[in-house]
C-alpha cells in the first residue's frame, strides 16, 4: 500500500511520514571495494576522496581548481561605516583563465572594537542585492549586518549571479565561459558548482585580506545558497564552518526518504543547477552510490550547522537532522563526539554546542535573525572554546 501511494503520478511530493519509503543509506565508512573505515588515515587517505570523486561524477559536477590569474581590486573603503562601528571594504574579485573572466563584487564590513583579524561570516547571497546592501539604507533579516558585527564578527556577501545567473538559459554565462569544456562533460559543473567555486574564490582573497581571520571562516548559504555552502565547504577545507539553512533535496537533506522534494522534480524546474549525469537519478534516489549524509560527512571535522523551518516541509527537516545523524560515524573517527539527541528536537530549541548543529525554527522558508543568532552562537562556541 505504502509503495502505490508513494509512487503514483510524477512530481508527486509525498508529505506523510508513514509514506516515506523502507530505505538503505550507503555507509560512509566502507569503501567502494568494501573494506570498512576504521581511522582518521583510511578516511583521509581513500575513503574521502572516493565519496568526493562520487558526488562530483553523479551530483555536483567536477570543480575546476586551476586558473591562470586572480587580482583583487579596492572598490570603496569606510572607516565610518555603521555609525562608526565598522570598516566597509568593497572589493572586485577578478579571476581570468583562457582569455575570460569573472568579476565578484564582495561586500564586507569588519567590527572596529574586536579581535582583530576578525571572524568573518561569509553568505553566499541568492536572494535579490538589496538584502546586503552595503550603504545600509536597506536593511534585511536575510544579512542582519548589524547583528553579526556587534557579536564580534565580520560580516561579507556575494551574489551569486557573478558567477553564473540562476537562469536555465543562461547560466553558462559566468564562470562557465572560463571552462567551456564543462558544458560538454557528464560531470560537468552546472551553477551551483559555479557559485560554490566563487566561495573559493572570495576564501583566496580573505587568505591576502588583514582584516580577516582566514582560518575562521563561516560559509553561510539559504536553500539553492545552503546547497552550495555544503558543496564548497566539502570541496574546500580552508572554510571552518559550514552553515546550511532550509537547504533540503540535494543539501542536507536525505534524498531516499523522498520526502518533499525529490530529485526528479528538482532536475525538471533547475535543470542548471547540478551536472547532467544526476538526471540519471530521477526517481531512482536509491540508485545513487552516495545520499547527502556523507556530503556532512566530507566536512569533518569541521563544525557543520543545518536549519529547516517547521512550515518548510519541502525541505524536509526530519531528512536534515537524519542526515546530520547519519555523518556522526566520520566526526566519531576524529574524536568529535556529536550532542545531537536520538530524535529531532522540538521547534525552535537549537543545538548549538556540538560538532553538528541543528534547529527547526517556527515559521516558513526563509532565513531570519533568529536563524543568525544561532549560526553566532555555535560559531562561539567553536571559535572560543
Ligand atoms: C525551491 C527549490 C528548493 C530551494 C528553493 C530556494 O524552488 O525547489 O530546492 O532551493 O527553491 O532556493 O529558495
Amino acid at each position: 500500500l505504502t509503495a502505490m501511494l508513494a509512487g503514483t503520478a510524477a512530481f508527486a511530493q509525498n508529505y506523510n511520514e508513514l509514506l516515506v519509503p523502507a530505505y538503505s543509506l550507503p555507509h560512509p565508512l566502507v569503501t567502494v571495494n568494501r573494506r570498512p573505515v576504521k581511522n582518521v588515515k583510511m578516511w583521509e587517505g581513500t575513503r574521502r576522496t572516493e565519496i568526493l570523486r562520487l558526488f562530483e561524477n553523479n551530483v555536483y559536477g567536477q570543480m575546476p581548481k586551476d586558473f591562470d590569474s586572480i587580482r583583487f581590486e579596492p572598490v570603496r573603503e569606510d572607516g565610518g561605516a555603521m555609525g562608526g562601528r565598522a570598516v566597509l571594504k568593497e572589493t572586485r574579485i577578478r579571476v581570468y583563465r583562457g582569455g575570460q573572466s569573472v568579476a565578484i563584487a564582495l561586500t564586507m564590513f569588519v567590527p572596529k572594537n574586536a579581535a582583530a583579524p576578525a571572524p568573518v561570516f561569509l553568505l553566499i547571497n541568492n536572494r535579490p542585492k538589496r538584502n546586503t546592501d552595503p550603504d545600509r539604507k536597506e536593511k534585511s533579516a536575510f544579512w542582519p549586518a548589524e547583528l553579526v558585527i556587534d557579536s564580534g564578527y565580520a560580516v561579507a556577501a556575494f551574489h551569486v549571479s557573478d558567477l553564473a545567473p540562476d537562469d536555465k538559459a543562461k547560466y553558462s554565462e559566468g564562470v562557465l565561459r572560463m571552462y567551456p569544456e564543462h558544458l560538454r562533460m557528464g560531470n560537468g559543473m552546472k551553477a551551483i558548482g559555479s557559485w560554490a567555486w566563487g566561495a573559493s574564490r572570495v576564501m583566496d582573497y580573505f587568505e591576502k585580506e588583514p582584516l580577516v581571520d582566514a582560518k575562521k571562516v563561516v560559509l553561510v548559504g539559504h536553500s539553492r545558497g545552503g546547497k552550495t555552502s555544503l558543496w564548497a565547504s566539502a570541496q574546500d577545507e580552508r572554510f571552518a564552518i559550514c552553515v546550511t539553512n532550509c537547504s533540503g533535496n540535494t543539501g542536507a537533506a536525505l534524498a531516499r526518504r523522498q520526502f518533499g522534494e525529490r530529485i526528479s522534480r528538482i532536475n525538471s524546474v533547475f535543470p542548471h543547477w547540478f551536472s547532467s549525469n544526476y538526471k540519471n537519478y530521477n526517481d531512482k534516489e536509491n540508485d545513487l552510490p552516495v545520499d547527502q549524509h556523507m556530503l556532512i560527512a566530507l566536512i569533518a571535522p569541521r563544525p557543520v550547522y543545518a536549519t529547516n523551518a517547521t512550515k518548510d516541509l519541502w525541505a524536509d527537516p526530519t531528512g536534515t537532522f537524519l542526515a546530520l545523524k547519519n555523518a556522526e560515524m566520520v566526526f566519531a573517527l576524529y574524536k568529535e563526539k556529536s550532542t545531537l539527541p536520538a530524535t529531532p528536537p522540538p521547534p525552535d530549541a537549537a543545538l548549538t554546542d556540538g560538532i553538528l548543529g541543528y534547529h527547526n525554527r517556527t515559521g516558513e522558508h526563509d532565513m531570519t535573525e533568529f536563524d543568525w543568532q544561532q549560526f553566532i552562537r555555535f560559531a562561539n562556541h567553536h571559535f572560543n572554546e
